[in-house]
């Protein structure tokens, strides 16, 4: 069902192996950006009449308006099995614990007496989290977006996820029930690349905001791209994946497992096991037929673990199979080899690492307290997932005072004297009685 790539014997070049050497499902945003720009710019004039027409032509409802009562929200909390509601209670404190420990404290660096410069962390003002709608409207993901932006402090926090049908038009009551219980009332019922315009515009009812984070389809990840600038985005979120770095001593049924688990969520989503095992390979492929076979979601599995984005890689040894994961940078990695927490400490590319037999990915994905809105696509090496840190901007606060700047004065003259840029220079001097001076050179 799964592929193999045979890598035992090959020669690992210096520096690194080729990124593409396993393949990724395509996600082309840019394609979608024909479509996605006259939608965006439609809603930029239009507004919510704009937002209210895509949402009937795509999403196949018609409403009167976006904002989701605030009573439609305690009802659908109201409605929630007890036990869905303890767990997500529990996913929401394990998260609390994690992101509050992430918050940063201003610094401030003593340069010279007399001169300092304050690192200060300030909240973004204003957030829109998005919440895809379909298959994938997931309460936990209302969690992991609206947790770390409460711990940073953000005061606006708005979501929005598409209307469905048969709701009556209102988004998913899973994501209203957990907006509900995160204490977050400010809910819009849109979805698609429309939503994320009325983020970045703003519309009568839904004010513009500053950054939009999560996850969602080829046209929302198109959408963040197009808007980028006006607003701050996450990483563009594409298909999940999820690669094992497995020795012999790994568990077959486990690895088998959380490979399905993960195929679980879409057909594009891409299943990696790395093992130097051969047998373990083997015994892995057993029991992938036997699980993917009981599996309920069966045919969506099939099609992740057997599209093109998925393999088995036969390496020599672990440090080649760190080079490979590396090469990947899995939105995912589990490790699930012999002192697993000395191979975890050596990966450099990955979203998030799960070390040994008892950290399945499925675990983050609901409450082991890490995040699970994590960069796809091979964009680990050089993005995090989120954190509270995707809603701070660190700002530079420069205080000097006379003394110190006088003692330095000379210096900033000549660095702008050869940078060809005098006024520099003489912004300065002009303290010390000298506005021509740095012309001077002096
Ligand atoms: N594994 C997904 C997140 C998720 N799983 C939500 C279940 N629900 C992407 O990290
Ligand atoms: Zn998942």
């Amino acid at each position: 069902m799964i592929s193999r790539i045979d890598l035992r014997g090959a020669a690992f070049p210096e520096g690194g192996i080729d990124r593409d050497l396993l393949p990724r499902a395509e996600f082309d945003v840019e394609a979608a950006l024909d479509a996605v720009r006259p939608i965006c710019e439609d809603v930029r004039h239009r507004g919510t009449a704009a937002v209210i027409d895509y949402g009937e032509r795509f999403d196949g409802v018609r409403l009167e308006r976006l904002r989701v009562p605030a009573q439609a929200l305690a009802d659908a909390l109201a409605r929630l099995d007890p036990e869905v509601r303890a767990a997500l209670e529990e996913s929401i404190r394990r998260a609390r614990v994690v992101h509050r420990d992430q918050r940063r404290t201003d610094t401030t660096t003593q340069v010279v007496p007399g001169g300092t410069v304050t690192e200060r962390w300030v909240p973004v003002q204003r957030v829109g989290l998005y919440v895809p709608g379909g298959l994938a409207a997931y309460a936990s993901s209302v969690v992991m977006n609206v947790v770390p932006a409460q711990e940073a402090g953000v005061e606006g926090i708005a979501v929005s996820s598409p209307p469905q049908k048969d709701d009556g038009g209102l988004p998913a009551a899973p994501v209203l029930a957990a907006c509900a219980l995160l204490g977050v009332d400010e809910v819009y019922a849109a979805g698609g690349a429309q939503a994320i315009a009325m983020f970045a515009y703003g519309t009568d009812e839904c004010r513009a905001v500053n950054l939009v984070t999560g996850p969602g389809n080829i046209y929302v990840a198109s959408a963040k791209r197009l808007l980028k600038g006006r607003i701050g985005i996450d990483a563009e979120a594409g298909p999940t994946e999820i690669a094992v770095l497995a020795d012999a001593s790994a568990e077959p049924g486990f690895v088998a497992a959380d490979l399905v688990s993960q195929a679980e969520h879409d057909t594009l989503a891409a299943a990696v096991l790395v093992t130097t095992s051969a047998e373990l390979a083997d015994a892995v492929d057993k029991e992938l037929e036997v699980q993917v076979a009981a599996a309920r979601h069966r045919e969506r599995i099939t099609a992740a673990l057997s599209g093109r984005q998925s393999a088995t890689v036969l390496v020599d040894t672990l440090e080649q199979g760190l080079e490979v994961v590396d090469a990947y940078a899995a939105e995912h990695l589990e490790i699930q080899t012999q002192d697993a927490a000395a191979v975890a400490a050596r990966v450099r590319n990955a979203g998030a690492v799960f070390v040994g037999p008892h950290a399945p990915v499925s675990l983050g994905d609901y409450c082991a307290g890490s995040n699970h809105v994590l960069p796809t696509g091979g964009c680990a090496c050089h993005s995090s997932g989120l954190s509270v840190q995707s809603f701070l901007r660190g700002i530079h606060v420069v205080d000097y005072s006379r003394e110190a700047l006088a003692e330095v004065a000379h210096h900033v003259v000549a660095l702008a004297n050869a940078e060809d840029l005098p006024a520099h220079g003489s912004a300065v001097t002009a303290r010390f009685g000298g506005a021509g001076a740095a012309q001077r050179g002096g």
